[in-house]
């Protein structure tokens, strides 16, 4: 009792420490083809982690006119790709694998998976929709006459463009920061990698606070 209170006393204070927003997104929510939120409003210099509860699932970006397609095939953006992240292979370590960007300015990011045909079946989201014709509704209807493609051909593939960020404080706004945020990107305060792991046990201890 005493050890668990010491603990999630320690990643509060890593959390405020940080100050860093983090907005968290869950990958597979219910076992279903979610992002949930699937509608963010993101600040530059906020990060978004996903989360990947169920399934094995991608966090993929496109441009709005090419729904389920890498925006590196449509623009001359690099764009960030997690590659298919099997919960239930890392689930056996006691692990789920997370995914976190840094958003960097209030253009629209449009995210979408890219397993199977689970965009063609709406699992995609927006970050910081913009203010036009151009939303969410329309671009899962144009998703199911898309044709998803997997960036590098592959559904390993690794991604680029994404990673090496510093974390750098906005000065206490630490209201969207969850604990478990607070383990995978603390630490040195630098975002390493986008892909890490996160302890089940840290997950379970989010639900609790
Ligand atoms: C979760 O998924 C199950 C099975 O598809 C469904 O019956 C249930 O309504 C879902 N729960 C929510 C909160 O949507
Ligand atoms: C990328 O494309 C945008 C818009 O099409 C253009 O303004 C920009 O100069 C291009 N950047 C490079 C490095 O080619
Ligand atoms: C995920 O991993 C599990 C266990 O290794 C395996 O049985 C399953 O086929 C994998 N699913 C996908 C979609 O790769
Ligand atoms: C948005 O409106 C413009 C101008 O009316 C139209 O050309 C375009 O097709 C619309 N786009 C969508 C996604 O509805
Ligand atoms: C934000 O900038 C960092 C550092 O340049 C870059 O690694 C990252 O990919 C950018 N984020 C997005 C969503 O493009
Ligand atoms: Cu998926």
């Amino acid at each position: 009792m005493q050890f668990s209170t010491l603990a999630l006393a320690t990643l509060a204070s890593m959390a405020s420490a940080q100050s860093v927003v983090t907005h968290v997104v869950t990958v597979g929510w219910n076992a279903s083809l979610t992002y949930k939120p699937d509608n963010l409003k993101v600040n530059p210099g906020e990060m978004v982690q996903f989360q990947f509860v169920a399934g094995a699932h991608t966090v993929t970006q496109s441009t709005f006119d090419a729904p389920c397609q890498p925006i590196s095939q449509h623009s001359n953006i690099t764009g960030f790709h997690s590659g298919a992240q099997n919960v239930s292979a890392s689930a056996a370590s006691g692990m789920i694998p997370t995914y976190t960007i840094m958003v960097n300015n209030t253009n629209p990011i449009w995210v979408y998976c890219a397993t199977g045909k689970h965009c063609e079946n709406g699992m995609a989201m927006a970050i910081n929709e913009p203010a036009t014709n151009k939303t969410l509704v329309s671009y899962k209807t144009a998703a199911k006459d898309a044709t998803t493609v997997v960036p590098g051909g592959a559904s390993t593939g690794t991604g680029s463009g994404t990673g090496t960020g510093t974390t750098s404080g906005t000065g206490g706004t630490t209201g969207t920061t969850t604990a478990p945020s607070a383990t995978t990107t603390a630490g040195a305060g630098i975002l390493s990698a986008p892909l890490t792991y996160m302890l089940l046990a840290a997950a379970a201890a989010a639900f609790l606070l």
